[in-house]
């Protein structure tokens, strides 16, 4: 019999975490299929890969990456930690808790290195299209070899879907944006706070890229920062220089005008209003249409697409927890493709009542704590089910929630606090300098302690 084949598309975390599963269960003996993963850029890690590229990349692709220079860790890593994999064997040590990007790069690829999976990928490589025929059973992956410059089709048994949720961004449109005479910007294209130093700045949005692009922009010396939101204040206790506004209404020249009647004269805007999910490789009978939510649109279990149970999605939620839930839902996903989970028991009906319960689950309660530990079972419920090592869920939600509670505390010092490793139960040490002094982020600099 010919062994099935598994397309997954992206090698970013939760790709990466796809890989180690399969390789995990081949190292314990078990058969498993062929496994072809495409990436588009020409390395892993997906968001983490960090280019100085806007745009358009070197092949005319999308560039897919929306992080920045002097990214930190914006939750602490003690939440994020790989169960098979931690930080002190990565490193060799235990290090502080809110790592630089490229520190979180290591450690991403450090696990799949020692894996050996690096030749299961095929990079340069952009997904065009996937078909699904329902009288062969198969999909057909349709792919564009930038390296030479061929595109080609192949048929899989299985697709599993891992391209991320967070580089198309959602650009609204205001009133006067094509007149305005500054620099107008989407986070996803923000790369150097640098760019910014003594100059006014507003930064639209609420959420973490608003919060943690305004934080960037002060620490590399913007003159004031101004926050606008459009439902609810971020409301953190803010420096001298940033103050917060309800909703932009309209700009005109360099002035911006907001719902409360007052104005402000920037020179930059910074657009931190989110990302779509945005598929344009799949067709309308296979293509996820959500929200960026917990309860994800269309998918049992948080992965199993109802429309086709062969199609699964991999990290498409909105995240409190990552890097281990993407192992969590990679593993989950292994099993069900090697028919340890049986998924031809499950009818469309009851996946779709799955669907419906974890929807309502999540909107009962707005409350932080709530949504946090609503992701938690949500892992535990699926580690439960694999050989993923389980573990201590509750620790990884305290830390959480310290975090939440340091950050009220003080929102420029939230990265100098440290919390226990729940893999390892050794507890972060003090990293040596306060995150705003903390210019230089470079690896061999963050590890110096
Ligand atoms: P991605 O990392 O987006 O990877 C998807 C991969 O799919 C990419 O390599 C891409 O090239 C590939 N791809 C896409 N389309 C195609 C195609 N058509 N063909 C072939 N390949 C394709 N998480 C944290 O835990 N801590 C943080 O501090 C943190 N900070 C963040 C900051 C920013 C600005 C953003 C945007 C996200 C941040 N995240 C953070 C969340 C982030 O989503 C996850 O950490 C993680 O990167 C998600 O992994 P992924 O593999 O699902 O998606
Ligand atoms: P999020 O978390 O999706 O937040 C988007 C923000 O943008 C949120 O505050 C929205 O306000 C706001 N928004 C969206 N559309 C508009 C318009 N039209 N006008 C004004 N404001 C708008 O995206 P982020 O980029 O902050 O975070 C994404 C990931 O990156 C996250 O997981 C981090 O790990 C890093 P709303 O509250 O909906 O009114």
């Amino acid at each position: 019999m010919t062994k099935k084949r598994v397309a997954i598309i992206g090698a970013g975390p939760s790709g990466l975490a796809q890989l180690r599963a399969f390789q995990s269960a081949a190292d314990k003996g078990e058969e498993i299929p062929e496994i072809v993963c495409f990436d588009k850029q020409d390395n892993w890690g997906g968001l983490w890969n960090y280019t100085w590229r806007t745009g358009l990349d070197e092949n005319g692709e999308p560039v897919h990456c929306s992080m920045y220079r002097y990214l930190w860790s914006n939750g602490p890593k003690e939440g994020l930690e790989f169960a098979d994999y931690s930080f002190e064997e990565h490193f060799g040590k235990q290090i502080a808790s809110y790592p630089p990007r490229a520190v979180l790069f290591d450690y991403i690829e450090g696990r799949v290195k020692k894996a050996g999976v690096r030749d299961w990928i095929r990079f340069n490589s952009a997904v065009r299209w996937v078909n699904y025929n329902a009288d062969t059973g198969m999909f057909t992956v349709t792919v564009h070899d930038h390296a030479k410059d061929h595109v080609y089709s192949e048929d899989f048994d299985h697709v599993i879907c891992a391209s991320g949720h967070f580089s198309t961004p959602n650009v609204p449109y205001y009133e006067g944006f094509e007149s305005f005479n500054g620099r107008l910007v989407h986070a996803h294209d923000f790369r150097d706070a640098r760019e910014f130093s003594g100059k006014d700045i507003l930064v639209v949005g609420s959420s973490y890229s608003a919060e943690d692009i305004g934080s960037q922009c002060w620490k590399y010396g913007a003159k004031s920062i101004t926050s606008c939101y459009r439902s609810a204040p971020m409301g953190f206790k803010w420096p001298d220089n940033w103050e917060e506004k309800p909703a932009m209404e309209k700009v005109d020249g360099n002035t911006v005008y907001f719902s409360d009647g007052t104005t402000r004269d920037v020179d930059a805007i910074i657009l931190c209003t989110g990302y779509k999910h945005y598929f344009n490789f799949l067709p309308d009978d296979l293509r996820l249409k959500t929200a960026n939510r917990l309860a994800s649109a269309d998918l049992y279990k948080g992965v199993v697409y109802v429309h086709n149970p062969k199609m699964f999605y991999l990290g498409m939620q909105d995240q409190w927890f990552t890097f281990n839930m993407f192992d969590a839902q990679a593993w989950w996903v292994r099993d069900a493709i090697l028919g340890k989970i049986d998924l031809s028991k499950v009818s469309k009906d009851e996946m779709m009542a799955d669907v419906k319960e974890r929807e309502t689950r999540e909107e009962a309660d707005d409350d932080v704590k709530y949504a946090i530990r609503y992701q938690a079972d949500y892992i535990e419920e699926l580690v439960a089910e694999t050989d993923y090592p389980s573990f201590d869920i509750d620790g990884a939600c305290q830390a959480f929630y310290e975090w939440k509670k340091h950050k009220a505390e003080d929102i420029m010092g939230f990265r100098n606090n440290r919390y226990k490793s729940v893999m390892t139960g050794t507890m972060a040490p003090v990293h040596h300098t306060p995150w705003k002094d903390a210019l230089d982020d470079s690896m061999e600099v963050y590890l110096r302690n």
